[in-house]
């Protein structure tokens, strides 16, 4: 039996003639077609009533938490930043109960990009909401290259699950410009950039497995990319176990 991976949707709130005027819940197809060739079914979860968190943590086997807005700092009580992007609280909120209710079931977890970001909140943590305004910020985190192509060089941590997938080192997309600042309880940094930001996390607590990244290996999947395609899949094995 494939297990049921629940992605969570974002949303476009503009209303677009060629979208019949209707708000439109959106995720990217590369993480659709992702978990389905690492054998996973996609199952895609609305931003909703946070009440309904629990049922959906229930009926799926594992989570990806997708890419998308910068998460709300009223979230981890602080006043936005000038420098803050496009916010979308409801799916804050949303994915923080989510997030709550899959760790109380020790269900799989597997963050892109803003996923690190919330998940990182969710537990406690916050962010840097603007790193290209940091004095420490000495690579481009934010790449204009297509994302599909590697940008920045990452160190991983021995004794990680990261590690033994890929290596010491290894080249990633980057398409942020937050960062964790502190790290969220039971949390453990697994890579840095070269400037000293963490880039993937994973959890301290054995049984509870998060594959944590903040790059986009969705989007590197359109390039065939190895390492990308070891992530969803050890990710999808392991929501088999549960
Ligand atoms: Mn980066």
């Amino acid at each position: 039996m494939r297990p049921i991976i629940g992605i969570v949707t974002s949303q476009l709130n503009e209303q677009i003639k060629e979208l019949s005027y209707t708000e439109i819940a959106y995720t990217p197809l590369e993480t659709i077609e992702g978990i389905y060739k690492a054998g996973g079914s996609p199952f895609l979860l609305p931003i909703t009533d946070k009440k309904l968190a629990k049922q959906y943590a229930k009926e799926i086997d594992g989570l990806v938490l997708s890419g998308g807005h910068d998460v709300s700092p009223i979230f981890y009580g602080e006043e936005p930043s000038p420098n803050l992007k496009e916010t979308l609280p409801p799916r804050d909120e949303f994915e923080i109960e989510l997030v709550k209710e899959i760790l109380i079931l020790q269900k799989p977890i597997f963050a892109i990009c803003r996923g690190l970001q919330i998940l990182n909140v969710a537990l406690g943590g916050n962010l840097h909401q603007d790193i290209d305004s940091l004095d420490k910020t000495r690579i481009k985190h934010l790449q204009t290259t297509h994302p599909k192509f590697s940008s920045h060089s990452v160190n991983i941590e021995k004794d990680s699950l990261l590690y033994k997938l890929l290596g010491k080192t290894t080249l990633v997309n980057t398409l942020h410009h937050q960062a964790i600042k502190t790290l969220g309880q039971d949390l453990i940094a697994t890579a840095f950039s070269s400037d000293g930001y963490i880039e993937a996390v994973e959890s301290k607590i054995p049984e509870q497995y998060i594959m944590a990244v903040q790059w986009h290996p969705e989007i590197l999947l359109i390039n065939d990319n190895e390492e990308a395609k070891k992530l969803f899949s050890n990710f999808v094995e392991n929501c088999k176990k549960k």
